[in-house]
């Protein structure tokens, strides 16, 4: 199969509540939508994830854009594509730029998939030798709140809408006192803090001697790229560390591995480069019982179905940061809304990842220049 079309159109999508972590605040999120098309006319979408800033990581919006107009779009021009991995190969040609490639990536897994008729997630359970849930389990991920007080009303709320699972970020030690005593106060629920690089081995006396049965994990306390100091502190404290920041592909999550950095894994696909390398590090996870789970980029309707489908993975089973479509945006890209039922979303039933863009953003993608 080859590729004769690909198409850019970055969209501003506007959150309901600006989303805060130690790295920014986003209230605008930017996202480019990819779409591209094959010999029989048939059209996959994907979203490039990264932000507007290179807090969170290197890549942009702008900088991601001109890789993929200038150095990934132009290797797979005439090339017959057998299957997705196929893209992975070519790709790993160019060193680094994760988000730029699995955007382009998972446009042609949902293309695929349509091709073969199938939904991406019952394709990808194929893939892995499982089986899917047509119903997912999922967290909520709560930015940073002004005090204490709005903490807890973010944490009733969410308990009110039926998420068990709850992410709470922190940026400093008072941030992470408050986070202790509201997890105490929510036995019922299940927690974790998400530093964003922001801690230091300080920490240690924070969490050496909790017992807060219901905080399972705390997610990147520590500088991204750091693997020795994760597992100076992982040996230190019994509560699990899970990386996200550090992780950009499976050797890195051999590194913490082998290193003893992490006992668990935030997977993000365009972190990773895309689906295939996510394939590959779930994988990996399985044979060495390090805990793995989707994590989420804030992503457009595009990229939540794409998540979703992965997520749906039986095995996958802790709940990831795949919240319903209600919590993020006044206006969506697709059509649908992934709606959260008894702390669950529902799997659409269609082929590839199996939504369609509102009509306006489909045409106005169209009309763009074909960058292949
Ligand atoms: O650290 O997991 C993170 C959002 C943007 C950047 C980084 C992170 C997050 C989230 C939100 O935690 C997850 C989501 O609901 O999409
Ligand atoms: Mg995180």
């Amino acid at each position: 199969m080859k590729i004769i079309e690909m198409h850019l159109l970055p969209v501003t999508l506007k959150l309901k509540n600006p989303f805060i972590s130690s790295h920014e605040s986003v209230s605008e999120r930017e996202i480019t939508i990819i779409g591209i098309k094959d010999t029989n006319g048939l059209w996959g979408y994907g979203e490039l994830e990264t932000f507007s800033f290179p807090y969170y990581t290197a890549e942009t919006q702008k900088t991601a854009r001109v890789i993929i107009q200038t150095i990934l779009a132009p290797l797979l021009k005439n090339v017959d594509i057998k299957q997705p991995e196929d893209i992975t190969k070519i790709f790993n040609l160019v060193a680094g730029n994760q988000m730029a490639k699995a955007a382009i990536e998972t446009a042609y897994w949902d293309l695929f998939a349509k091709t073969l008729n199938l939904s991406l997630a019952s394709l990808l359970a194929k893939k892995m030798n499982t089986t899917y849930r047509a119903k997912v389990a999922v967290g909520i991920s709560i930015g940073m709140q002004s005090s204490l007080h709005d903490l807890q009303r973010e944490v009733i709320s969410a308990k009110k809408q039926g998420y068990t699972r709850i992410k709470i970020k922190v940026k400093s030690y008072s941030d992470l006192t408050s986070a202790l005593k509201i997890i105490h106060s929510f036995s019922d629920l299940a927690f974790m803090i998400d530093a964003n690089s922001s801690f230091n081995l300080n920490v240690v006396s924070y969490l050496k001697n909790l017992d807060l049965p219901n905080l399972v994990m705390i997610e990147q306390p520590l500088r991204t790229t750091d693997f020795v100091d994760h597992a100076n502190l992982q040996s230190k404290i019994n509560l699990p560390i899970c990386l996200d920041e550090n992780i950009f592909s499976l050797d890195d999550v051999k590194t913490a591995f082998a290193l003893g950095s992490a006992r668990a894994i935030n997977l993000k696909v365009s972190r990773v480069g895309g689906i295939a390398n996510a394939l590959e590090i779930i994988r990996f996870c399985w044979q060495n019982n390090l805990i793995i789970w989707c994590g989420g980029m804030l992503e457009g309707g595009i990229g939540r179905a794409t998540n979703l489908a992965v997520a749906s993975l039986a095995g996958l089973d802790f709940p990831g940061d795949i919240s319903a479509s209600s919590r993020y945006y006044f206006k969506d890209i697709i059509k649908s809304n992934f709606i959260l039922c008894k702390g669950q979303l529902e799997l659409p039933s269609s082929t590839g990842i199996g939504v369609s863009l509102f009509l306006e953003y489909e045409n106005q993608l169209q009309e763009t220049t074909n960058i292949l």
